[in-house]
């Protein structure tokens, strides 16, 4: 078959030896072409998010030829068994990175949005936070989400049950890739149910099932949604540092950027040494809560 004839499509879930990709001639059944399997064996070979080239086969299926260059990737990185490094890439081609958060139920975790954010942050792909569970707003909660205003990052405040704040979600997320991640129970697959009620994503039963440790949305898949494409993940409890080295971890903070470079030591880590422009500013430029998480990642308490 020539290259023309090849179908353009975009992997919206994988499962054992299986790609569903969406073409213009809807979801074909996929494998992967043999030869491309063996190219290299330290990164996935086809993962939620990529764009392929598709032969269509009879009967819905299909065999991806050509996995095209992802523009980026949300990834994590492992110390490979033989050495060396393997990357376990869980989105590919991903715009947004939507964290949500609940205000209660289960409680507001900043220390996780930290590190959520840095992850975002190191892989280059732009983080919207949202504050969901509005309906159940506590003052103090509300006020530590709006300090991630001040930083720059964009929040939103929403509730899937009352609507409030979808309409502005929408606009935020359409045309583009976007995946929702944060703690199971925070609302993530009901946001995208709000969003569109047609994705008829499965939902808690009770606000408190995640509580025994179940998780109600139990594989990452991809949605095509007003001209872009949304991801519900299932919530994520152990986020790691996904081997972020900790000489990159200031940059990934952005209140510490402008700061960078000031420092007596030129590769100054920022925990006890002396003329440190960053421990200085803690308490003005410098958010305590904020330190504190950089600290710990850096440490190793947090890991
Ligand atoms: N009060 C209130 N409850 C909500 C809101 N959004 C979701 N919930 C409830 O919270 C519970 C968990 O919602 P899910 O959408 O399943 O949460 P999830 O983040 O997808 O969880 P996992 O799939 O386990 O990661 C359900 O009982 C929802 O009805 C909200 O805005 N306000
Ligand atoms: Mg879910
Ligand atoms: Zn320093």
């Amino acid at each position: 078959m020539s290259e023309t004839e090849l179908l353009r499509g975009r992997v919206l879930k994988t499962t054992s030896g299986f790609a569903y990709v969406q073409t213009d001639d809807g979801v074909l059944t996929c494998k992967v072409r043999g030869r491309l399997k063996k190219k290299d064996r330290r990164t996935d070979l086809v993962v939620l998010g990529d764009e392929v080239e598709v032969q269509p086969l009879p009967e819905g299926e299909g065999l991806v030829e050509k996995v095209l260059p992802r523009r980026t990737r949300f990834s994590r990185v492992h110390p490979a068994r033989g050495g060396g490094h393997r990357e376990d890439v869980l989105i590919a081609n991903l715009d947004t990175l939507a964290i949500v958060f609940a205000h209660g139920d289960p409680p507001f975790h900043p220390r996780m949005l930290d590190r959520f954010l840095i992850v975002a942050e190191h892989n280059d792909v732009r983080p919207v936070i949202v504050a969901n569970k509005m309906d159940r707003a506590e003052p103090e909660v509300t006020e530590r989400f709006r300090r991630y205003r001040e930083l720059g990052y964009t929040l939103h405040e929403t509730s899937a049950t009352d609507g409030a704040g979808i309409d502005a979600l929408r606009e935020e997320v359409a045309g583009s890739t976007v995946a929702f991640v944060g703690p199971s129970g925070v609302g993530k697959s009901s946001l995208l149910n709000a969003l569109d009620p047609e994705l008829e994503q499965a939902v808690a039963q009770t606000s408190t099932a995640h509580g025994k440790g179940r998780h109600t949305t139990r594989v990452a898949t991809l949605f095509p949604f007003a001209g872009g494409y949304l991801a519900d993940t299932p919530g994520i409890r152990e986020l790691g540092l996904w081997q972020i080295p900790d000489d990159e971890l200031d940059r990934c903070f952005p209140e510490m950027r402008p700061l960078l470079g000031q420092c007596g030591f030129r590769n100054c880590k920022h925990l006890s040494e002396p003329r440190c422009a960053i421990q200085d500013a803690v308490g003005t430029r410098i958010d305590p809560e904020r330190y504190e998480s950089y600290r710990r990642l850096v440490t190793g308490e947090e890991r």
